[in-house]
């Protein structure tokens, strides 16, 4: 296991590539040139729920943090300056090989953790297209910008310095699961373009670590919420559905499938698996989940039940929600995590959702029942 260290450096190592300097040895009289290295990370979807987290991990074990912004004015930006405001920013698109490659020559990264996605299930049946292109041929374009940038061919390998890279992949790739619970060889049946991308990065990332050694890995990870979570996704639409009615903004809240089941944990402990992963000697793939599945029917029970109300006297079901494919039911088995990477989750189902609702009931009391801003207001 590597070690987050700190080196005082001579100027004799100080040309050394970064990365061959955290397994060098620090030289007699080290402490002339007194050169603090610190890690970088370069993380892609810093705007979202998991790049914000990850960022504040990184940042609290003494990486510095670059965070990958898209468009000319995109609002949440502004959010990441003013709120994680030692995560320093570089421009780039996961549509534009050349910003990626641009980008990875700026930050001269040690590991790259690519978030960056549409993440939304149905909006890939919509935009099919795009989806294929951000979440699916995106990974591709990071990972050549790595691979073009530290030089590695078909006859170069990556020497021991090279930029280790993590891939967000997705429990939605097991889809119409072929059996219950889910490990790291259960076979793909992903139910939804979104699916299918990520399965196709998951691979690739497996292919660029046998075609060219690279240090690629991916998290299969299963759903992970917080008071951070967009407002689209079931278990923040419904904290935000019953602090609005709580709170007497609204009356009803229209789902869709209720039947449909899940294996929620807490985002804040999932990125510490992200981590733990780049941390390993050997790249592997790992499920990242709690081994616990509920209903979206419980969900909706145990989040009436916290502000003391009954969620029949509310809930409208909406045929507007239902998907043309449904992914029924998930459930992780994250033994190999467990063991490899001595990674539990500490949060578990009622206190996440307790954690939402009152997240949001503050949200909403303060902001006047207005949340354009799908954060809650835990530091955002
Ligand atoms: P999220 O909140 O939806 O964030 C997605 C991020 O991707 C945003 O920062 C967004 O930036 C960025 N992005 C979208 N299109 C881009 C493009 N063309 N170029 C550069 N950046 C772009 O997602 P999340 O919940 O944090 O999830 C993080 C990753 O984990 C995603 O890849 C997701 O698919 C995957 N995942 C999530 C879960 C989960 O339960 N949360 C489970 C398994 C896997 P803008 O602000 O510019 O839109
Ligand atoms: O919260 P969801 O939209 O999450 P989904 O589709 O499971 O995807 C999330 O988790 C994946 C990991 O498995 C990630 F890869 C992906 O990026 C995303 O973060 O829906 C959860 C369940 C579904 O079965 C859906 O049909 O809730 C059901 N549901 C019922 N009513 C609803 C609604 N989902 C949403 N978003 N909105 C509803 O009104």
């Amino acid at each position: 296991m590597r070690k987050n260290i700190r080196l005082l450096l001579n100027s004799t190592v100080g040309k050394l590539p970064r990365r061959d300097l955290w397994s060098a040895a620090v030289p007699a009289g080290a402490t002339d040139a007194e050169t603090l290295l610190t890690r970088r990370a370069l993380v892609t979807g810093i705007t979202g729920q998991d790049g914000s987290y990850l960022a504040e991990h990184l940042l609290a074990e003494g990486y510095e943090v670059w965070g990958l912004v898209r468009g000319q004015a995109n609002p949440r930006v502004r959010r990441v300056r003013q709120l994680l405001s030692d995560v320093r920013l570089v421009r780039g698109d996961l549509l534009d090989q050349g910003s990626l490659i641009s980008a990875v020559e700026r930050v001269q990264p040690d590991e790259v953790y690519n978030l960056a996605a549409i993440s939304y299930v149905p909006m890939s049946w919509q935009q099919a297209e795009l989806t294929g292109e951000v979440t699916g041929l995106g990974v591709l374009r990071v990972l050549e910008a790595i691979r073009v940038c530290s030089g590695i061919s078909a006859s170069r390998s990556p020497t021991t310095g090279q930029i280790r890279f993590y891939q967000a992949s997705s429990s939605e790739m097991f889809g119409k699961v072929r059996e219950s619970p889910q490990t790291e060889q259960t076979p793909f049946h992903p139910r939804s373009p979104y699916g299918v991308a990520k399965a196709y990065g998951h691979h690739l990332t497996q292919n660029y670590r046998e075609s060219y050694g690279m240090f690629a890995v991916s998290g299969i990870l299963f759903n992970h919420e917080s008071p951070r979570r967009g407002a689209e996704f079931v278990t923040r639409k419904v904290s935000l559905g019953v602090a609005k009615i709580k709170l007497g903004f609204e009356r009803q809240l229209r789902l869709g499938n209720l039947g449909a089941s899940r294996d929620w944990g807490f985002a804040g402990d999932y990125v510490r698996a992200m981590h733990l992963m780049l941390e390993r000697d050997e790249p592997a793939d790992y499920v990242v989940g709690t081994g616990v599945t509920h209903g979206v029917g419980e969900l909706v029970e145990l989040a009436f039940k916290v502000v003391g109300l009954d969620w029949h006297d509310h809930v409208v079901t909406d045929a507007a929600f239902i998907r043309p494919a449904e992914v029924d039911r998930l459930c992780a088995n994250p033994a190999k995590a467990n063991s490899e990477l001595g990674w539990d989750p500490k949060i578990g189902f009622e206190e996440l959702v307790t954690m939402m609702v009152e997240a949001d009931l503050e949200l909403l009391s303060v902001s006047g029942g207005h949340a354009e801003d799908s954060f809650g207001s835990d530091a955002w």
